[in-house]
């Protein structure tokens, strides 16, 4: 078919929509677009965070996957119960690689996966004995300070009341027991689990104890979740810059950490679809201000280092932080300068949950290579198309997420800065409170998909023949098997850390010897040898 740079966006978006019956050509359409940045950064509109086509083969995951394992799921200090059917809890046990690292005193239950295995029993009669038996019990072996209840489908099915059941036991065990109503159906993928469990930790921890520790420059880090131990290395960071990180929400976090957050000066958000909530909610409860970083990619981390510097404005720290980034950056631009002949010039294509697909854009110009296509399995508009869009009109989905209305706190709250204080920093090119999305930072021209599915990946193989492919394992072997190699930008492929200047360099050097590996050009699909396949039933 076609080369790339011989099939234009339009022409690939056609034949993307070729084989769809009209309807769903109509409606695909409007998830496939080509970028063009207009006056006032205006993009064009992706319909996002709406169902996918029944019969679709899509790469999302549900809302008990993203309220359990993506938001509370790497905090290890939270016992954490799903309710459900043996397989919810199984197949969400440790297959995150968010990882980390207890001290000798605390507790870690990440290690567990807790279940109530409801049977046909509990389905016909009500599991809420079985849940209460559960937590009990769970107390009793383990003695932690937080219980979580995960909700599966079959308890909004059968109507089950988690958190009557969460109420009860918080008086009789006199420890925080709170349930989410996250059943895998609520809304269209994990999106909606990310927003339910925000709710759920801002209402039963957030502010519930007071900051014990000391810092010049407090700040939490919002939607950094630990992968392949990307949070480790920005621990590092920021206390080589002399930065104190109250809590992450929740890569490498306990409760207690999250707990006294609010005594931070400073929100910083990695992962804005996951957590622009909790950033939202804080601001306004206490007055805390935030801004959006990216610390996938050395210049980026650099960028956003020195963001938070100005924001304390401190000369001091100014100065620490410029010194930390020149002694950094020396082997970073050492790997490079040998890496980039290699991959300049090389294409990617890049489909990631809800924040990646973005962030890893930069790590990639750093290395010279260009991204022809990208898109998020279940982001929303601002996403894409920056915050500007907000609010979103309410859709039958959203409808069923609960939106918490947050007041200052009569106590607690406390301006970090005075409103011409911000409209400085503003001034100054720090976009507080603001997040610009995707497509501002992609080439016109480039092809942007929400929702990407089976059927499309596999044409866009055709279309593009692109050196590198990065999505995730739903996708990985079928790409692979067209001979093109293919990153894993959810779980890293095992590898990692990639954010801050040590994963940069790691990345670097992965990305170098993936793409650059003769092994792909040696593979053969069967149907390269025989074009026709042949096949027997078993009967036969
Ligand atoms: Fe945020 Fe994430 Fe992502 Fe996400 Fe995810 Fe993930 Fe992801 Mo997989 S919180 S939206 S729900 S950055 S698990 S660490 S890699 S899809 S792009």
């Amino acid at each position: 078919m076609f080369e790339y740079n011989t099939v234009t966006p339009d022409e690939a978006k056609k034949e993307l929509l070729d084989k769809y019956p009209a309807k769903v050509a109509r409606k695909r359409s409007k998830q496939i677009v080509v970028n063009k940045i207009e006056e006032g950064d205006s993009v064009p509109e992706v319909q996002s965070n709406i169902r996918t086509i029944p019969g679709i083969i899509t790469q999302r995951g549900c809302c008990y996957a993203g309220c359990k394992g993506v938001v509370i799921g790497p905090t290890r200090d939270i016992l954490q119960i799903t309710h459900g059917p043996i397989g919810c809890g199984y197949y969400s046990w440790l297959t995150r690689r968010n990882q980390t690292k207890p001290n000798l005193v605390e507790d870690n239950f990440m290690p567990y996966s807790l279940s109530t295995d409801m049977h046909d029993n509990e389905i016909i009669f009500g599991g809420e004995k079985k849940l209460k038996q559960a937590i009990e019990e769970a107390y009793n072996i383990f003695k932690p300070k937080a219980i979580s209840i995960f909700s599966t489908c079959p308890v909004g099915l059968i109507g089950d009341d988690v958190h009557s059941v969460a109420r009860a036991m918080t008086q009789k065990l006199g420890i925080n027991v709170f349930g989410m109503s996250c059943e895998g159906y609520k809304g269209v993928s994990q999106s909606a689990g990310h927003h339910i469990a925000n709710n759920a930790v801002f209402k039963n921890i957030v502010g519930t104890k007071a900051y014990k520790g000391s810092g010049k420059y407090k700040l939490n880090m919002l939607g950094e979740y630990n992968i392949g131990g990307d949070s480790f290395e920005l621990e590092r960071i920021f206390e080589a810059c002399d930065l104190t990180l109250i809590c992450t929400f929740s890569g490498n976090s306990t409760q207690v950490a999250m707990a006294g957050s609010p005594a931070a000066d400073l929100n910083i958000v990695m992962c804005h679809r996951s957590i622009n909530y909790m950033a939202d909610m804080m601001e306004k409860k206490y007055g805390i201000p935030w801004f959006k970083v990216n610390f996938i990619g050395a210049e980026s981390t650099a960028k956003s280092l020195r963001k938070i510097a100005s924001y304390f404005g401190d000369q001091e720290l100014i100065d620490t932080v410029e010194k930390f980034i020149k002694a950094e950056m020396e082997e970073v631009v050492k790997v490079k300068k040998e890496i980039y002949p290699r991959l300049q010039g090389k294409t990617v294509l890049m489909y990631v949950g809800g924040s990646r697909a973005h962030h890893y854009q930069d790590l990639f110009k750093e290395l010279g290579m260009k991204v022809i296509s990208a898109g998020y399995e279940f982001a929303h508009r601002d996403d894409y198309e920056g915050r500007k869009v907000l609010p979103l009109k309410i859709d039958s989905d959203s409808r069923n997420i609960e939106e918490l209305e947050v007041n200052a706190d009569p106590e607690f709250y406390r301006p970090r800065k005075t409103p011409e204080e911000i409209q400085k920093l503003i001034e100054m090119g720090i976009d507080m409170s603001e997040y610009k999305g995707m497509m501002v930072d992609m080439d016109e021209g480039s092809l942007v998909i929400d929702d990407v599915n089976h059927h499309e990946s596999e044409m866009l193989l055709e279309l593009y023949k692109p050196d590198l492919f990065c999505a995730g394992i739903k996708e990985k072997y079928v790409i692979q098997k067209h001979g093109i190699p293919l990153k894993q930008l959810h779980n890293y492929d095992y590898g990692g850390p990639y954010a801050g200047f040590k994963g940069a360099i790691n990345f670097y050097k992965e990305i170098d010897q993936l793409v650059n590996s003769k092994v792909w050009g040696y593979l053969k699909a069967p149907w390269q040898d025989s074009p026709q396949l042949i096949a027997n039933y078993v009967w036969e």
